[in-house]
């Protein structure tokens, strides 16, 4: 086997997003354009010649062609062994744990998460780094600078591989090992919670789960967690065979897209619990019988309770959240006397973080959450955790919340996503209100009067580096806040997120509708940036 070393030249739109890059399939089609990438990801990485690579994907369209070719370039490259998942399968956090377990140098994830898949659909890739987190922006960055200049890389001469039959092979002097794509990950899960008692509440006549994989990647994982090893019934999976396309939907946990499962916790004779994760299994989503957790109150909850999970038992050094996730996490994390960190959106802020023992749980609003068992967000490790709380505590999952709220009071948040706007004109709003927020502090709007207006920026506190423009915050000087920021996850267009959150300690309006709660400031959100006008839309996309 020879190494081929081929002439190309630069794609000026690699630029890693929130989490990797992600295009639509026919742009990763497009000659070079993968290969491209994956060289200048090698390229930025120094000293990884006989170093374990780790290769998995979330086993949508283009997953298999993707993978043989990373495989026969990482060869190339000079990486001593591959682990890659049966399959090309790993879901994102079954990834992380294996390039830990395993002490790899890295590993290339292959997803674009909750975008929908199949030729029409999306694709993405990421590099995460040995610790088995997202690549910190100093590598991103530095990929990205290889990309605008790239005119080579380097492939083996090979046929396509096996990737369905476990065991090892060569490729070239590469040891290319064909990995089971759950254990490893399956076995981290019974290491951290009460197995025992979850069995015992899965056995109990008194309660039914319903798990929904959304045709994604997560299916085999929650088979063999949730039925083989805890025993609930094969009935209590929905959705859990992985298709390329991911059966044409679009595996966002969320109550507009995740409908068949709200559809069963909402209907007649609803389960007691019930959840469900997204394309590559890092996010979840919680559902009570008709009562939805926001992931924010997720969070929060998880870690006031987090003495009932064998893994935690110790206690939580602290706990970190994306900016736009809701305070309500800061209110427990002030009880426990612990610190809460704010960092901007995305897990790759959460590696240093963990790494350093300051953070053991973290978490976002847009559905994901995780510990310091790996370094990504984790769908399947929270289910088990609700369920670990659940088995412990008796009760059920809205009576947890609001005694949750009791306590600590309610933060009501929501996030308004408008989808496939103009990016011209959402440019146009976010440059406005940089503007306009010069200003803002100290003026009313209604019942509501500005503390302060800022663009979030983020100074790690272990390395110093510093991430600005993270995002648009208007505070209130009740705690209320506002906040503006554009999507770095999408492949048409512009999204822009507004999230609004306010806090209501008085007990008797925590059960309002959470939109109802919000009203006066979605429309002081309107108001100050001008939604409806400059984005041409009278309603959100999608309200979370
Ligand atoms: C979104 C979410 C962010 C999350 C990211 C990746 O990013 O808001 O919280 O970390 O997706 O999640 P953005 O830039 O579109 O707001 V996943 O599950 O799509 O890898
Ligand atoms: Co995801």
């Amino acid at each position: 086997m020879s190494i081929k070393v081929v002439t190309t030249s630069p794609f000026s739109d690699q630029k890693p997003g929130t989490s990797g890059l992600r295009k639509k399939v026919t742009v990763f089609q497009t000659p070079n354009y993968l290969e491209n990438f994956v060289q200048s990801i090698f390229d930025s990485l120094e000293g990884f010649a006989g170093q374990t690579l780790v290769v998995g994907g979330d086993g949508r369209y283009y997953n298999r062609h993707a993978i043989q070719t990373i495989l026969k370039m990482a060869a190339a490259n000079g990486f001593g062994k591959i682990l890659v998942g049966r399959g090309g399968i790993l879901s994102t956090p079954a990834a992380s744990c294996v390039i830990r377990k395993y002490n790899a140098f890295g590993g290339i994830i292959l997803s674009a998460s909750h975008n929908p898949a199949g030729k029409d659909g999306d694709f993405g890739i990421k590099y995460n780094t040995g610790n088995g987190g997202p690549a910190p922006e100093k590598i991103t960055d530095a990929i990205y600078e290889i990309t605008k200049s790239i005119s080579e890389y380097k492939i083996l001469e090979a046929g396509d591989l096996d990737l369905d039959r476990l065991g090892a092979t060569k490729l070239g002097d590469t040891v290319v090992e064909v990995i089971d794509s759950v254990a490893d990950y399956a076995e981290l899960m019974s290491s951290l919670f009460d197995f025992d008692r979850i069995k015992l509440l899965l056995a109990s006549p008194d309660f039914r789960l319903c798990f929904d994989g959304m045709h994604a990647v997560t299916g085999p994982y929650a088979q063999e967690i949730l039925v083989n090893r805890l025993g609930a019934p094969t009935s209590a999976l929905q959705n859990c065979v992985p298709l390329e396309d991911f059966g044409d939907g679009h595996p966002d946990p969320n109550l507009v897209y995740a409908h068949d499962l709200v559809e069963v916790l909402y209907g007649e004779n609803a389960p007691d619990f019930g959840a469900a994760s997204d394309g590559d299994g890092d996010r979840n989503m919680i559902l009570g019988k008709k009562f939805f957790v926001t992931p924010s109150d997720s969070l929060a909850i998880l870690a006031a309770n987090a003495h009932h999970v064998p893994a935690y038992k110790g206690g939580l050094a602290g706990i970190a959240r994306s900016m736009p996730t809701s305070q309500a996490p800061d209110r427990v994390a002030a009880r426990l006397g612990i610190e809460c960190y704010e960092t901007p959106t995305g897990w790759k802020f959460f590696g240093n973080l963990l790494d350093a023992g300051k953070a053991t749980l973290c978490g976002e609003e847009s559905f994901g959450t995780g510990s310091n068992h790996v370094r990504e967000k984790d769908g399947l490790w929270a289910v088990l955790f609700w369920l670990n709380v659940l088995a412990a505590r008796q009760q059920s999952v809205e009576a947890i919340v609001k005694e949750h709220w009791q306590l600590y009071g309610r933060n009501f948040y929501s996030r308004h996503d408008y989808e496939g706007v103009d990016s011209d004109r959402a440019n146009t709003l976010v440059d406005n209100l940089r503007k306009k927020g010069v200003d803002l502090a100290g003026q009313k709007f209604g019942n509501y009067q500005v503390d302060f207006c800022d663009d979030f920026s983020y100074t790690d506190p272990v390395d110093g580096s510093v991430s600005s423009k993270q995002g648009l915050r208007i505070g209130f000087t009740d705690g209320s806040r506002i906040v503006f920021r554009l999507s770095g996850t999408g492949t048409q267009g512009a999204t822009l997120r507004l999230y609004v959150e306010s806090y209501e300690p008085n007990i008797a309006k925590h059960n309002l509708d959470t939109q109802e709660a919000l009203k006066e400031l979605i429309e002081i959100a309107d108001q100050i940036a001008q939604i409806k006008v400059l984005t041409g839309r009278a309603e959100p996309t999608v309200i979370t």
